[in-house]
C-alpha cells in the first residue's frame, strides 16, 4: 500500500516509480562476479581455493578403461545419498556442476532409460587433470578441501612407457602434486584374454608409481570386483603390488554390489577415508605449484612470527 494513502498509487503516486529493467533504462550488470562456474577445477581455480585451506588433491592412477571416472561418479552418488566419509561430514563442492555431468550417465533417467557408465575421459593436451572438489567437515570442526583427479588413461599409458614423454606432462603433474593415489587394477582385464598383457603393463605403472610416490599413500583399487580373476593371475598381481607398495590397502569395488544402496557407496567413501585419515594423521601437506594471488585477502597466510 502507499505510504501516502494514495488509493490507485501506480498511476497517481509520485513516488511510485518503475524499476530501471521495467522504464527499459536498466544496465545488466552482474551483482557480484563468483570465482567458480560449478565445473570441474583447473590450475587457475586452485589459486584461490588454496586461500582458505591447502586442498589435498587424491589422484586414480590406472589404464584407460580402468573404472577410475566411474569410481568418481559412484563416490558423488554416495555421498548424495547421505552415505559418509569416515570421520568426516559433506560440507558442500565448487564443482557440482562437474560431478553433475559425470553422475548423470549413472542415474535412472525419466524415460525409464537405465544407468549407463560415464563416457571415457577425453584425452587432451591439457597440463593438469579435471579437478573434482568436495569439502569436508572433520569430526574436530576442521574444513577439509579435498580434490579428486580425473585423468584420462592413456597419460598413464605414456607415462609408465617413456616418463619423460610429452604425452605424459599431466601424468608427471599427477605424480608430482598428489597427496595419495589410487591404484587401479582392472579385474576385467586381468580376466580376459590378454590378461598376461594386462598383468605386464599395470606392473610397469606400478613401477613407474612406486619410483614416484615418495612416502604417499597408495590405495589400490581392485575395480570391477564383480568380474572374477583367477587366482594364480590374482596370486602373481598381489604378490608384486605387496613388493611395490607394502603399506597399501587393497579395496574390491563395483558398481554391480547387491544389496543397499548405502553398501554399495561404502566401497567406495572407504578408499576416499583411509587416504585421507592417513594423510592427516601421518603426513605433512607439501606444497602447491598455485601462483601467489595479487588480491592481498587472498594473499593474506595469517601472521608469522
Ligand atoms: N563389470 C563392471 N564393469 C565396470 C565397472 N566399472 C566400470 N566398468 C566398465 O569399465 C568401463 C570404463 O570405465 P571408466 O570409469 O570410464 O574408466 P576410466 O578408467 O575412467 O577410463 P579412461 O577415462 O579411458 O581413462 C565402463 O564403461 C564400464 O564398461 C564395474 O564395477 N563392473
Ligand atoms: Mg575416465
Amino acid at each position: 500500500m502507499c505510504a501516502y494513502g494514495e488509493q490507485d498509487y501506480r498511476a497517481t503516486c509520485k513516488f511510485f516509480g518503475k524499476n530501471d529493467a521495467a522504464a527499459g533504462t536498466a544496465v545488466p550488470e552482474p551483482v557480484t562476479e563468483f570465482p567458480w562456474t560449478g565445473s570441474v577445477f583447473g590450475l587457475d581455480d586452485l589459486e584461490w581455493l588454496a586461500a582458505r585451506s591447502r586442498p589435498l588433491i587424491l589422484a586414480p592412477v590406472g589404464p584407460h578403461n580402468a573404472g577410475k571416472t566411474t569410481f568418481l561418479a559412484a563416490s558423488y552418488l554416495g555421498l548424495c545419498h547421505g552415505a559418509r566419509v569416515e570421520q568426516h561430514r559433506f560440507a558442500g563442492s565448487f564443482t557440482f556442476g562437474g560431478w553433475e555431468n559425470l553422475a548423470g550417465y549413472m542415474r535412472y533417467a525419466p524415460e525409464g532409460i537405465g544407468p549407463q557408465f560415464p563416457p571415457h575421459t577425453a584425452n587432451t593436451a591439457q597440463r593438469v587433470p579435471g579437478l573434482l572438489h568436495v569439502a569436508l567437515r572433520r569430526t574436530d570442526g576442521r574444513l577439509v578441501d579435498a580434490l579428486l583427479a580425473d585423468a584420462p588413461g592413456e597419460w598413464f599409458n605414456k607415462w609408465a612407457t617413456n616418463v619423460v614423454h610429452e604425452d605424459a606432462e599431466g601424468a608427471r603433474w599427477t605424480a608430482e602434486h598428489a597427496d595419495g593415489f589410487l591404484f587401479f587394477v582392472d579385474s576385467e582385464e586381468l580376466a580376459g584374454a590378454n590378461r598376461g598383457v594386462a598383468r605386464d603393463d599395470l606392473f610397469k605403472l606400478a613401477q613407474r608409481l612406486a619410483e614416484h610416490r615418495d612416502g604417499r599413500p597408495v590405495a589400490v583399487v581392485w575395480s570391477k570386483a564383480d568380474v572374477t580373476v583367477r587366482p594364480a593371475i590374482r596370486e602373481q598381481v598381489e604378490a608384486r603390488l605387496k613388493q611395490l607398495f607394502p603399506d597399501a590397502r587393497a579395496f574390491p569395488v563395483t558398481v554391480r554390489q547387491p544389496g543397499p544402496a548405502s553398501d554399495a557407496a561404502r566401497q567406495y567413501l572407504d578408499v576416499v577415508s583411509w587416504l585421507l585419515n592417513y594423510r592427516s594423521e601421518r603426513l605433512p601437506f607439501a606444497s602447491l605449484p598455485v601462483r601467489r594471488a595479487d588480491n592481498p585477502f587472498l594473499a593474506y597466510r595469517g601472521v608469522t612470527a
